[in-house]
Formats: C-alpha cells, structure tokens, sequence
C-alpha cells in the first residue's frame, strides 16, 4: 500500500471508528442527547407579483441540535427594511404527518386577494411551534410578539441568532418541519399596516414572505 493510500485507510477507520462510538453515545444517552446539524433553504412564498408588490425574500436557516437546545441561525434578504419579522418554526402537531410550503396552488388564497395569508397557510405548514424571537418566550404564545423579533437592516437584510430550547417531541422531528418569515411592507410606507387579519395583527405584519422545509445535512 502506497503512504498516500494507508493515509486515507487510516482516515477512514478513524472516520467508522468515530461513526461507531456516536452510535453507542446514541444509544446510551437515549433520545435526550441527540444531536444532528439541519438546514433550511428559504425560498419566496409566490404571492402574486401585482398583489404584493413583488416580494423576493429568501435566504437560509441552520439549526444545530443538541437534545432539546437548538442553536438557530437564519440569514435572509429581500426582505422589508426596518421592520421587524416574526420568524417561526411550523408543523404538523401529529408526528409523521407531512407538511410543505404554501402557494403549490391558487387555492390556499382563501380571503380571494392574491395573498396567501399566514392563516391561509396552515393547511400547507402547519401551526406555529416555535417563536424566533430574540429574547424571552420562544413558544407559539409568541407568533407575533413584533417588538421581539429581529429588524431587517435598510438594505432588507436579516440575520438572527439564538440557541432555543424546545420542547422534545419537536426537537426530535425537526426534518417533518418548516422555517417561515413573516412581514411584507406591500406598500412601501415604512411600517406595517393593512387590514386586521384572524390573527388580530396588520395584514402586512404576518403576510408569509419566505418558506422552507427543515432537512438534515
Ligand atoms: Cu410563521
């Protein structure tokens, strides 16, 4: 065997030796030491363009898990200036149970103006499980607590990050769920406004702006 080939012999013992002892950890500290690294490709919720003026948010969430703390990063752009945007995780409530980003078809616009309301995504995502705030309650008792969440940079962009604790039967079927940001400014005017939607909050302030489903990488 040539150096150079026993060198990648001995890197990939060390890698199956490595593999095998997270498996034992795994094993020995049951669920509640689970760790895995996920990530979340954030793509426009399709609005119609003359509807809301043509919102192009995107961008990417990671979220590292270590038992039920969950390290969130979230990095998006094209989205409203000097707002803030509340930012969630959803799903299903019943494991297994597939959800998907909303806009697939026309008829998730139930109130029929070209939007797709956060409500009117529920079929697709699912409930709020999770509150990307950036201090304080972090459950869906915060899904529009807007003084918490991050404020874009007049450039639309935003960047968040926080390590969350959340609650266990979620922590462990992360990839079944989606990362959603809220808040579209449709007209321009630098602040939320609208009418008042079932979520007893301005339309623009909880318009879905940019989805993805969670998967583990
Ligand atoms: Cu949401």
């Amino acid at each position: 065997m040539s150096s150079k080939k026993s060198k990648l012999f001995l890197a990939a013992l060390a890698a199956m030796s490595l593999a095998a002892m997270a498996v034992v950890a795994a094993g020995a500290g049951a669920d509640h030491r689970a760790s895995g690294q996920y990530r979340a490709t954030l793509s426009p919720v399709p609005h119609a363009a003359q509807a809301d003026g043509g919102s192009n948010a995107r961008g990417s969430a990671k979220l590292v898990r270590r038992g039920s703390r969950v390290q969130v990063v979230v990095n998006a752009r094209g989205v409203s200036p000097r707002l803030p945007h509340a930012m969630h995780i959803h799903g299903k409530e019943a494991a297994g149970e597939i959800a998907r980003c909303p806009g697939a078809d026309r008829r998730d616009d139930i109130v029929d103006d070209r939007l797709i309301e956060t409500a009117e995504g529920l079929d697709d995502y699912g409930p709020v499980l999770v509150s990307f705030t950036e201090r304080g309650d972090t459950s869906a008792k915060s899904l529009l607590a807007l003084d918490r969440f991050p404020v874009a940079t007049k450039a639309g962009t935003l960047n968040y990050q926080r390590t969350l604790t959340v609650p266990r039967a979620l922590a462990s079927r992360l990839d079944e769920l989606h990362v959603v940001v809220h808040g579209h400014d449709i007209d321009g005017n630098g602040a939320y406004n609208g009418r008042t939607t079932v979520l007893k909050a301005p339309l623009e302030g909880e318009l879905p702006v940019a989805c993805g489903r969670i998967v583990r990488r």
